[in-house]
């Protein structure tokens, strides 16, 4: 059986005041045509399918047409940006067309049976859970995020022999479990699920991290896999990127090949004085209409930002390497950690990085007007 494991699409994303839609239209019709012609079986989109709770419409017209023009069966998770009702919304309907949506996680797993040659395949559907939401839940104690998700695998039907492959989206590391930290060590963090808490399974199809990548080489463990995010969404990250073409053979054999799918534009940090990345010399060495992250090393420089953008229409961000930045640096070596009373400021500085441009006065005015009101 073939499969096509993607995650992470963050439908509707906007990465420094720029809109993703039309990259995201382009890779959803690559997703859709290696389904064709690699002719899967099903597509597994393990979460994070929209960028925040409250999809735009342009993001919901987007997972619409994609769903719409499947070749073949999808199976599709939440993850933490996604909220579980609103991509679990209508989902018994799709189900009758052969699209298998899970929203909430649900206890037992529900699964899907889809068969080939071999016999049948189970796919398991965990969507993104964190402790907190089973919070009474019958017979749930638990505390971290891999108490959750062994909970949630707890109960699962008595292996019969067939294959079984797990959607899921957390943050899983390689190796036991992770213990907690009332035992000692907690590695990889407060969230880290250990991958052995999906033995059991043929394939682990994940989303969560951006990269793609295998989890865990032990080769009595299931298969684990990262699909990555089809679009960088941030600079610096390796520019290969898209899914993963997961064969399924005799007896829960695994063969994974990635297959990479291209960006309308190329992501590219550049560095240097202002001058030199503006000369034909630099400009002409590759696509000005990429996606820029540019530092500056001038000391000193004017209109840095117009003249920039009148060369790299795509200029998303630009910063400065120069004798003033590193003083700065060197001085603000131990951070103060921020007071009730700096959170405006906070909060106007992720505005800004989630933006692209700064929060107006007037809006400013309004988020201290609520932080008091939070605060008495
Ligand atoms: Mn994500």
């Amino acid at each position: 059986m073939k499969l096509l494991h993607v995650a992470d699409l963050h439908l509707g994303i906007q990465v420094f005041g720029f809109s993703m839609v039309e990259e995201q239209a382009f890779i959803l019709k690559q997703i859709l045509e290696t389904a064709r012609e690699e002719t899967v079986d099903a597509i597994l989109v393990c979460g994070d399918v929209y960028d925040r709770s409250l999809p735009g419409v342009e993001a919901v017209n987007l997972l619409d047409h994609f769903l719409a023009e499947a070749p073949c069966p999808v199976l599709m998770i939440s993850g933490n940006h996604d909220s579980p009702e609103r991509v679990g919304y209508g989902a018994s309907l799709f189900q009758k067309q052969g699209i298998h949506v899970q929203g909430r996680p649900r206890k037992p797993l529900p699964y899907v049976v889809l068969h080939d040659a071999e016999g049948p395949v189970e796919f398991y559907l965990l969507p993104f859970v964190r402790p907190e939401m089973l919070r009474g839940a019958e017979g749930f104690e638990g505390r971290t995020h891999q108490d959750a998700v062994k909970w949630m695998l707890s109960e699962m039907p008595v292996p019969n022999g067939a294959r079984r492959v797990l959607l899921a989206h957390q943050n899983v590391v390689a190796g036991d479990e992770v213990r907690s930290a009332e035992e000692g060590a907690n590695v990889g963090g407060l969230d880290a699920v250990g991958a052995s808490v999906f033995d059991g399974f043929d394939y682990v199809a994940l989303g969560h991290i951006h990269e793609r990548y295998r989890v865990d080489q032990d080769p009595d463990r299931a298969v684990i896999w990262y699909a990555g995010s089809p679009l960088p969404y941030e600079f610096g990250r390796p520019s290969e990127r898209g899914g993963l073409l997961v064969e399924l053979g005799a007896g829960g054999h695994v063969e994974v090949r990635p297959v990479n799918f291209k960006g309308i534009h190329e992501w590219r940090q550049i560095r240097g004085p202002l001058e030199a990345l503006i000369s034909p010399e630099i400009t002409s060495q590759a696509d000005t209409e990429d996606y820029i992250s540019a530092i500056l090393t001038d000391e000193e420089v004017y209109e840095a930002r117009e003249r920039l953008v009148s060369v790299y229409p795509n200029l998303m961000q630009i910063g400065f390497d120069n004798l003033r930045t590193q003083q700065a640096e060197g001085a603000a070596g131990l951070t103060e950690l921020p007071s009730m009373d700096s959170l405006d400021v906070l909060f106007a500085q992720f505005y800004e990085k989630q933006n692209g441009v700064s929060l107006e006065e007037e809006d400013l005015a309004l988020i201290r007007q609520i932080l008091e009101a939070v605060e008495s």
